[in-house]
C-alpha cells in the first residue's frame, strides 16, 4: 500500500489557501464564506475518491466507503478544518486530509473492508464562534442535546440555529445524534501541538487520554468615567478586577500540585477601550484543563471563589457562565493495540502519551472505542501561523493510520 505524499501535501497547501488572514496565517471560522468554500473543496476530493458524502443538520461531513458486510458498525477517522484566528495550516487538517489519503491508499491497494470506513469532518471543533469547542462531535455523540445547543449565541447574539440555517444546514438538531453502534471504533490523526515527540525524536505518539477542558465566560461591570476627573478612591475599575482574576487563574493552576493543570485567560475584552476613560465593562474568557477531572474542578471552584471575593472587595458586579466542564477521555485499549501493531510493522518508534489539547475524539470516546495518533510539529507550536509538520512525518502518520483502519475494519 502506497501513500501518495505529493497528492496529500498539495491538498494541505490548497486547504491553507482558504483563509481570512494573510498567509501563512490561517483563519477559517465556522460558517464563514471561507469555511463554506473549504468544505466544498473537501467534498469534491471525497467524491473524486468515490466515497458517499453526506452532511448533517450542523454541517458535520461524512464520507463513507461501504464495507463488504451489511449492518456492521463502521470504523471512523477524521478531525476538523475550522481554524481559530491567525492559526496554522495543520491543526485538524492533517487528520481530515490524512484520513482521506489513508482511505484512498487502501482503496488503491485493492483492500476491501469488511466494515464500512468513514471519514468525518466535524463542524466547529474550535470555540471561536459560540464559545464552546467540539460542537459537532458534542452533538453527534449525544453529549449535548438539541436544547443545550439551541441556547448557544455568538458574539452578535445570533443563535446556532440562525447561523447554521444561513449556511444552508437545516433540519432538526435532534437528527444529528448518531444511532447506537453506528461506529465500532474511531481513530484521529493530529499534530501533537506540543514539543515532546520532536524533543525525543519519536515520529508517532499514541494518545492514551485527553485532558478535561472547562471554559468560563466572566462579565464584570464597574463604574466608568473620566480618567482625569475621577479620583482614585472613587473608582470601580472593571479592568483592574479582571487583571486580579487573570493572575488568580495563573496562581490557582500553578499551585494545583500537578504540572498537568493549566489555566489561561485567553479573552480579555475592555469597554470602552479609550485611554482617557475608566473601563466600565470587561469580558473574560477563561480556559482551565487537567488530565484529572476532579483536580480541574477544584481549580475551577477556587477561581470562581476568587472572582466573587475580588469583585466584592472592589465593588464590581459580576456574572459567571460555565460554558462547558467536560470529563477527560480514556482511549480504547483495542484501538491503541491496533495503532501499536501498525507502528511496529512499519518499524516506527512510538510513545504513549496524554493529549493536553482537546479534540473531537474527546466526544467520540463516549460512543465507541477511540484513540488518537500524534505526529510531531515544529517546536510544538500550534494555533499560530508558523505551525509546521514535516511531509515525512505526515506520511508516516498516514501509513500507520491506514494500517490501523484496515485492522479495525477487518
Ligand atoms: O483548544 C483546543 O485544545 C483545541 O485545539 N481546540
Ligand atoms: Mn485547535
Ligand atoms: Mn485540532
Amino acid at each position: 500500500m502506497r501513500v501518495n505524499r505529493q497528492r496529500l501535501m498539495t491538498e494541505i497547501e490548497k486547504m491553507a489557501s482558504f483563509t481570512d488572514a494573510p498567509p501563512p496565517a490561517v483563519t477559517r471560522v465556522l460558517y464563514t464564506p471561507t469555511d463554506i468554500a473549504a468544505r466544498a473543496y473537501l467534498k469534491s476530493l471525497c467524491m473524486e475518491a468515490g466515497l458517499k458524502v453526506r452532511e448533517d443538520a450542523l454541517g458535520n461531513l461524512f464520507a463513507r466507503w461501504e464495507g463488504a458486510e451489511e449492518g456492521l458498525g463502521g470504523v471512523g477517522t477524521g478531525s476538523h478544518i475550522d481554524a481559530i484566528p491567525f492559526a496554522g495550516a495543520y491543526d485538524g487538517v492533517v487528520g481530515v486530509l490524512g484520513g482521506l489519503e489513508a482511505i484512498r491508499s487502501l482503496k488503491e491497494s485493492g483492500f476491501t473492508p469488511r466494515r464500512p470506513i468513514e471519514l468525518l469532518m466535524f463542524t466547529s471543533e474550535e470555540p471561536t464562534c459560540f464559545g464552546v469547542g467540539c460542537l459537532g462531535s458534542r452533538a453527534l455523540s449525544g453529549a449535548w442535546n438539541a436544547e443545550q445547543l439551541a441556547k448557544l449565541r455568538d458574539a452578535e447574539g445570533k443563535s446556532l440555529d440562525e447561523a447554521r440555517a444561513e449556511s444552508g444546514f437545516s433540519g432538526p438538531l435532534e437528527s444529528v445524534r448518531l444511532p447506537e453502534g453506528y461506529y465500532s471504533a474511531f481513530v484521529e490523526l493530529h499534530i501533537e501541538q506540543g514539543p515532546l515527540l520532536e524533543r525525543e525524536d519519536i515520529p508517532i505518539g499514541l494518545v492514551t487520554a485527553i485532558a478535561a477542558p472547562a471554559s468560563l465566560r466572566v462579565c464584570l461591570s464597574g463604574q466608568g468615567g473620566h480618567a482625569g476627573a475621577v479620583l482614585m478612591p472613587d473608582r470601580r475599575d472593571a479592568l483592574l478586577a479582571g487583571a486580579e482574576i487573570a493572575l488568580e487563574v495563573e496562581r490557582a493552576a500553578s499551585s494545583s500540585g500537578a504540572l498537568d493543570t493549566v489555566g489561561t485567560t485567553g479573552i480579555f475584552n475592555v469597554h470602552p477601550g479609550a485611554i482617557n476613560s475608566i473601563p466600565s465593562r470587561v469580558e473574560l474568557g477563561i480556559d482551565i484543563r487537567d488530565v484529572d477531572g476532579e483536580r480541574r474542578d477544584r481549580v475551577v471552584a477556587q477561581v470562581i471563589g476568587a472572582i466573587q471575593a475580588i469583585c466584592e472587595r472592589r465593588g464590581i458586579g459580576y456574572e459567571i457562565d460555565t460554558l462547558n466542564a467536560d470529563p477527560p477521555a480514556l482511549s480504547g485499549e483495542a484501538v491503541l493495540a491496533a495503532l501499536e501493531a501498525s507502528a511496529q510493522e512499519l518499524g516506527l518508534a512510538y510513545k504513549r502519551m496524554a493529549s493536553r489539547a482537546y479534540h473531537d475524539s474527546l466526544f467520540m470516546a463516549r460512543i465507541c472505542p477511540t484513540a488518537m495518533l500524534f505526529i510531531p510539529c515544529k517546536n510544538g507550536w500550534s494555533h499560530r501561523p508558523d505551525e509546521y509538520a514535516a511531509p515525512e512525518h505526515i506520511e508516516q502518520g498516514v501509513r500507520v493510520l491506514a494500517r490501523t483502519l484496515a485492522r479495525l475494519a477487518g
